[in-house]
């Protein structure tokens, strides 16, 4: 799907204004500080375009900017995302993958909007996105409590919720939205009574928390130090007996990729939108709705690269990362901007191994 494969376009967006909490808008420097971009430019051998300073968009965000049917700033966040969807539309209709640093998740009315558009434009096909999410954020203006935007993005991206004033997010069009039966949840855990009715109205696809779970308990087995001595430790250890002994009950994350991506069918360009969130607060605590039992760090990283793995990934996007709600130190907001930079190398993506002691063995005395 991408003439040029080995392009990155880049867009940092430093908005909060889909939620209430405010940090979110750090987000893109921290990680870019972190070293994301320098990893995608030296490790992974991207061609980075557009700009590292981040988008703040105050020239879109009103003095006044009263709720319209109950959404907060909605005319901040319609200007800035109808803004975004301009830049990411440019970036992909040059045939360039799109990674966008959030911000909160609303920003995703931009980025989906753009991809959609140009993806309809370059290649006549229909868009399909992955959310990955603890939440669906598939309220309308109508059934969301918090009248937070963040928490409304796909209703807007589905036609689902429409409005016809352009500065409240009427500037979306037909191009810019995509099918219902193209979208996939994967990791939910924290869905709306409003927002469970219309997943099951619409015969959405998604993958919840449950449907990842792959064992119950396990069974340990303390194997008895006379009969299985260890032939390192001088006391007996307990022994889990493995992932045999457990009992299978779910898909784990393996299967549940495999149907989403089935559900999808191939050769279909895929946006993958990740809330932090998702991750086990374990991993991710800086995030504005730390929901427990979530993924591992490693299944995160599993969704990213089998997505990318099929070679048909057109868009990211990482949002909701808060470095300013630490958990109990600066310590959970490093551990969380580290997992916004976490990867380890897939087979899609054949790393520079130069200098790489691990894989680069040829050399070694
Ligand atoms: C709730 C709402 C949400 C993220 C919270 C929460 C939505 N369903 N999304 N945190 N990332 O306000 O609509
Ligand atoms: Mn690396
Ligand atoms: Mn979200
Ligand atoms: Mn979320």
């Amino acid at each position: 799907f991408l003439s040029q494969p080995e392009d990155l376009g880049v867009v940092a967006v430093g908005f909060s204004g889909g939620q209430c909490k405010p940090g979110v808008d750090a987000a893109p420097s921290a990680l870019i500080e972190s070293g994301l971009l320098k990893q995608l430019r030296d490790e992974l051998n991207y061609k980075l375009h557009g700009d590292e300073t981040v988008h703040a968009y105050t020239d879109l965000v009103p003095k006044e900017d009263p709720p319209f049917r109950n959404m907060k700033n909605p005319k901040a966040v319609s200007g800035v995302t109808q803004r975004l969807s301009e830049q990411v539309y440019t970036h992909a209709q040059e045939g360039r993958m799109v990674l966008t640093l959030g911000g909160d998740h609303s920003i995703a009315i931009g980025t989906i909007a753009g991809t959609a558009k140009a993806v309809r434009e370059r290649l006549g096909r229909e868009m399909a996105v992955i959310w990955v999410d603890a939440h669906a954020d598939i309220n309308t203006p109508e059934t969301s409590d918090s009248g937070n935007i963040h928490g409304m993005p796909v209703s807007f991206l589905t036609g689902l919720a429409k409005e016809d004033k352009s500065e409240y997010f009427g500037w979306l069009k037909e191009d810019n939205l995509i099918n219902l039966r193209k979208l996939v949840y994967i990791g939910l855990r924290d869905v709306d009574p409003g927002e469970k009715k219309i997943l099951r109205d619409n015969g959405i696809k998604a993958f919840s928390m449950f449907d990842i779970d792959r064992y119950v308990s396990p069974i340990i087995t303390v194997i008895p130090q006379s009969s299985y001595p260890s032939p390192v430790l001088p006391y007996p250890s307990p022994v889990m007996s493995g992932v045999d002994a457990c009992i299978p009950r779910r898909h784990g994350i393996g299967r549940v990729v495999e149907m989403a991506l089935a559900h999808i069918g191939t050769d279909t360009p895929i946006h993958l939108s990740f809330d932090v969130d998702a991750l086990d607060p374990m991993w991710a605590p800086s995030t504005g709705t730390p929901v427990r039992g979530g993924l591992t760090l490693r299944e995160g990283d599993y969704i990213c690269e089998s997505v990318h793995e099929t070679g048909s990934l057109v868009a990211i996007d990482l949002v909701e990362v808060n470095p300013s709600l630490a958990a109990e130190s600066d310590l959970g907001a490093h551990e969380t901007v580290r997992a916004g930079c976490s990867h380890s190398e897939t087979p899609g993506r054949k790393a520079n191994n130069d200098d790489d002691p691990v894989s680069n063995n040829d050399d070694e005395s």
